[in-house]
């Protein structure tokens, strides 16, 4: 997608702090950090929200899923994290190419706002 933020963080057309990267998935630190520990899992393939996942995607969000938990225990978060994704507008979405924030490193509070 030439116009979404994160296609271009992929390409590397926007400048990324890049933590892991494979042929699916792309992980970088936010840049409005919330924890001391605060990255984001996107696919590279360009899917908007939640609601557009299909059932082809299972592997894929699957997979993101496991790359969360890889990447959060290499940084130091085993005794917990939290793995959080919104849906549009009313979830709190304002990138509209789904990502996973995985936050850790301070203890996280519920419910969130
Ligand atoms: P959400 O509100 O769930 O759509 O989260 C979008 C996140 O993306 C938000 O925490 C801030 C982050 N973000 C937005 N623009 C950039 C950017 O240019 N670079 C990085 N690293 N993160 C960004």
């Amino acid at each position: 997608m030439d116009d979404c933020l994160f296609c271009k963080i992929i390409r590397g057309d926007i400048p990324s702090k890049r933590i892991y990267e494979d042929d699916r998935v792309y992980a970088f630190y936010d840049i409005d950090p919330k924890a001391p520990v605060h990255f984001l899992v996107i696919p590279k393939k360009h899917i908007a929200t939640l609601n557009d996942l299909a059932e082809s995607d299972e592997a894929l969000t699957g997979h993101m899923l496991f790359t969360a938990q890889r990447i959060a225990n290499s940084l130091g978060c085993e005794q917990g994290f939290r793995v959080v994704m919104n849906c549009n507008d009313m979830g709190g979405q304002t990138v509209y190419h789904i990502h996973m924030h995985v936050l850790g490193q301070r203890q996280l509070d519920w419910p969130p706002g």
